[in-house]
């Protein structure tokens, strides 16, 4: 049983598409996507490519999907970065794409794993590679699997905490620190963190080439991925 865990696509659709191809290849058994689908600067090529996948994929949502679809429908706004954003993919996606980011469930549980996008309590909190062991024991203790896969923060690992086996996917679209994008393959008990090489200065180039808004910071992103921290 090999299944694909892609978690933070963030509307990259350069870095999906080479993600794509290699899953493709490897002739996965299951592929889960770990929410924050869309928020970034090609919401409508990424989501057209998932939106055609929702039979066939298991998705998680993302604190972003929550929160461009309650931007959506309550119909507020907001001037700083991330409400405009949210209003960029907004615009650019249909009812039926909006409306499915908002009835995506929290989590996906698969034997003794738990896929979440934050943590098992939370889609906006971090998991992160130096969050101290107690802090993750709260998050985990009322999660009766043993084996807990996030993403959110960004940045691949896999930790042991008490009990609970903590593995991070990374971000497929905006990985901090990685040469490429980043996801998860499942291969029975084996945990591999992978790495998927793609032109990212052709994929910098598409973005610049969008009316996106803060499109040169996603191209800036994509080309040098910064050090966000732990
Ligand atoms: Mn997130």
């Amino acid at each position: 049983m090999r299944i694909a865990a892609i978690y933070d696509i963030h509307g990259n659709n350069d870095a999906l598409e080479a993600v794509v191809e290699e899953i493709d290849k490897l002739g996965v058994d299951k592929v889960v996507v770990g929410g924050d689908l869309a928020w970034g600067p090609q919401p409508r090529q990424v989501m057209d490519k998932l939106y055609a996948k929702k039979e066939d994929w298991l998705f998680i949502r993302g604190n972003s999907d929550r929160e461009i679809f309650e931007q959506y429908r309550d119909a507020t706004s907001s001037d700083d970065m991330v409400g405009k954003l949210n209003q960029w993919c907004i615009d650019q996606l249909t009812i039926e794409q909006l409306q499915w980011l908002g009835s995506l469930p929290f989590s996906y549980t698969e034997n003794n794993r738990l896929f979440v996008h934050g943590s098992p309590r939370s889609d906006t909190e971090s998991i992160r590679v130096d969050t101290w062991d107690k802090d993750v024991m709260e998050m985990v203790k009322n999660t009766p699997q043993s084996i807990v896969i996030c993403g959110h923060t960004h940045r691949q690992f896999k930790r042991k905490i008490g009990r609970t086996q903590v593995i991070n996917a990374g971000s497929v679209g905006l990985q901090s620190r990685a040469n490429g994008a980043c996801w998860l393959l499942i291969d029975s008990d084996e945990y591999k963190l992978q790495v998927t090489r793609y032109d990212v200065d052709q994929a910098a180039r598409a973005i610049l080439a969008s009316s996106a808004p803060y499109k040169e910071d996603f191209a800036e992103h994509i080309r040098n991925p910064p050090d966000e921290g732990p």
